[in-house]
């Protein structure tokens, strides 16, 4: 019984000692795996509470390799919990957290070595020179930033200068544009004017042509009843003043589809549901429709030729269509539709209106004024696009002191194997290949996109669509460098692509280098 008792104190103290690890390079105990600034929640004096506070557990179960908290909080330096947190001082380098799942693992993930400890020795600790290198590179980084930011302040200089320049330059054209915008008023003004005189002027011409379409109209009309009743009379075998479907059926020019007879079809197409028509019906409905056909006959007639026709022809389909078959070849159809060459070449020998002298005067002077309101239209909607160029651009975010404004519109190329890379600042990005074939987009300027500083990725957008995907699109990360060029350009995914730019412009003096987890080295 004695005995027993003191086993169980020792194995309690065992266990104690491996949950209580006094940690070597801080005076401040506190259990393996656990940080300098987490030590405070582990005190051996007190239950421990998991940090998500749900569960309350005796302090002699940190770290006895078994699993009390749901956030893993009670296992900081066994590999018991999945989702805990091993924390490495790494004295002489910076301090790390790793999975707790790692520790033991036989990888040495801490460079001191202590995620290892069940193997004492497996690791060496490597924490000293990689302290080394680090500071090293800490202090390349700082002297490159301060070499970069002598160079920035001129960058600086000259983009505060092209902005003030670009307001300037706004402010006039903006002056220019009310000016303009008073000329084409009166450009306006004078154009109405002149067009009233030219109007009143023109009535003249207007209304003796007016009469003389009317007289030609006339003149047809009285020739197309002189001509159809003509042609009435000839068809009207027995002169009883009517057309009879037996009349007609013995008229070649009514067979319509050529073949020898007049048909069931070709009457009613012609005579519609009458038996007979009169000559007063025959030249209103019967004879427009017999005309191409009597034209054609005679080689006179070119379809198309007389805008009449094209309701014959729709006449024609209609028949067609009801009765479900076609009356004809497709040679014998009627094609009534205006060919344009004949259009044009009417209208190139309309011959050109001639006017008495005044009247020419008033016509020229009004063409005239129109030419020069369409001039000073020109000219405001040119001085209008200027401004709205110069407004996008002065909207531009170009960093916290326009370091980055000079740069808009400067172009870096960079080769690779297959293409030549070129990234237009604050405009676009192109890809072309060394085999031929044209530029490819591959994003137009977006937004600055950096998570701790805003200013250090640019975003290029809406590129060209990539064959079954989306849109190609840009990463610009900008690096501080003593010059503007594109380090490296690659794809990391299809249709992504990733750009390392260098500039000065994205230096900054107070930039130790050093990165913001190094803070134990
Ligand atoms: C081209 C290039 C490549 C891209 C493919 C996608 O070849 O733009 O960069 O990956 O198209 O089809």
């Amino acid at each position: 019984m004695v005995y027993s008792s003191w086993i169980m104190k020792l194995q309690s103290f065992t266990l104690i000692l491996s949950s209580f690890v006094i940690i070597a390079q801080s005076d401040v105990p506190r259990p393996r795996g656990v940080s300098l600034s987490k030590a405070s929640l582990y005190s051996p004096t007190k239950d421990f509470t998991c940090f998500d506070g749900t569960v309350k557990i005796p302090f002699s179960y940190v770290n006895d390799d078994y699993c009390d908290c749901f956030d893993g909080s009670d296992e900081p330096g066994t590999s018991a919990c999945l989702n805990g947190f091993f924390h490495c001082t790494n004295a002489g380098y910076m301090s790390q957290n790793i999975p707790s799942s790692r520790v033991n693992d036989g990888v040495c993930d801490c460079c001191d070595g202590t995620d290892e400890y069940a193997e004492p020795g497996a690791c060496s600790n490597t924490c000293e020179e990689l302290g080394k290198e680090a500071r090293a590179e800490a202090q390349r980084l700082a002297e490159l930033h301060k070499a970069g930011s002598q160079l920035k302040v001129d960058l600086i200089e000259k983009g505060n200068q092209k902005r003030s320049e670009m307001a300037e330059q706004l402010s006039q054209l903006e002056k220019d544009k009310a000016e303009a915008e008073k000329i084409k008023a009166e450009k306006e003004a004078l154009k109405n004017e002149l067009e009233a005189k030219e109007n009143e002027a023109l009535k003249v011409y207007r209304e003796a042509d007016e009469q003389e379409r009317q007289k030609k109209a006339e003149q047809e009309r009285v020739e197309v009843m002189k001509e159809s009743s003509e042609y009435f009379d000839r068809y009207d075998s027995d002169s009883d003043g009517m057309l009879t479907v037996d009349e007609i059926k013995v008229v070649n020019a009514f067979d319509k589809n050529k073949d020898g007879e007049v048909d069931e079809d070709e009457v009613q197409y012609f005579f519609g549901e009458n038996e007979s028509v009169d000559k007063d019906i025959f030249v209103a409905t019967t004879w427009p429709l017999l005309k191409p056909l009597l034209m054609m006959e005679q080689g006179m007639f070119k379809p198309g030729q007389d805008e009449d026709d094209a309701d014959h022809e729709s006449d024609a389909e209609d028949l067609t269509r009801e009765d479900g078959e076609d009356l004809g070849t497709d040679d014998e159809n009627l094609d009534l539709d205006l060919p344009e060459a004949t259009n044009d070449q009417e209208l190139a020998q309309e011959p050109t209106r001639m006017y008495d002298d005044d009247t020419q005067k008033l016509v020229d002077e009004a063409t005239e004024a129109r030419r020069q309101l369409t001039d000073a239209e020109r000219t405001v909607r040119e001085i209008e696009s200027n401004i709205r160029s110069i407004k996008e651009n002065l909207e531009k975010d170009y960093g916290l002191h326009q370091e980055f404004a000079t740069l808009d519109g400067q172009c870096f190329e960079y080769d690779d194997k297959e293409y030549v890379y070129r990234l237009c600042m604050f405009q676009k990005v192109t890809q072309k290949s060394k085999n031929g074939g044209g530029e490819v987009g591959l994003g137009n300027w977006g937004e600055w996109a950096g998570d701790d500083n805003k200013y250090s990725v640019m975003k290029y957008i809406n590129g060209v669509g990539c064959w079954n995907g989306p849109n190609r699109m840009t990463t610009v990360n900008v690096h501080c460098g003593l010059e503007t060029k594109l380090l490296s350009v690659t794809e990391p995914y299809r249709c992504e692509y990733k750009i390392d730019l260098s500039t000065p412009a994205a230096c900054d003096e107070s930039n130790s280098g050093q990165h913001d987890s190094h803070d134990e080295l």
